[in-house]
């Protein structure tokens, strides 16, 4: 019962939100970035990830943006998955929800 109401005020506030309770902001820090296909190699690793449901990649930060609506991918999967992809990952942000972001 107590769920319901939460689910029904939730989305009330923001649809988005409501679709994703327990939806993540991670941003990565990746040295090795240089070009568009270091870009594009590691938006189709973060697109094959489970439970990222974003993925928004800049080269002018060197940072990779993703949103996951679940409790994956864990730290230590998106470490090395951008090893995997031939980066190194310099630092991982959770950001628990957007909102809530100072
Ligand atoms: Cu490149």
């Amino acid at each position: 019962m107590k769920k319901i109401i939460l689910l029904t005020l939730f989305s009330t506030l923001s649809l988005s939100f409501a679709l994703s309770l327990n939806a993540k902001t991670i941003e990565i820090d990746v040295h090795g970035m240089t070009c568009a296909f270091c870009v594009d190699t590691l938006n189709r690793t973060f697109n094959k990830i489970a439970g990222v449901t974003q993925v928004q990649i800049s080269m002018k930060t060197k940072k990779i943006r993703i949103e996951t609506a679940s409790e994956l991918p864990r730290i230590e999967m998106i470490k090395q998955a951008v090893l995997d992809a031939g980066f190194t990952p310099t630092k991982v942000t959770v950001f628990p929800d957007e909102k809530d972001k100072k």
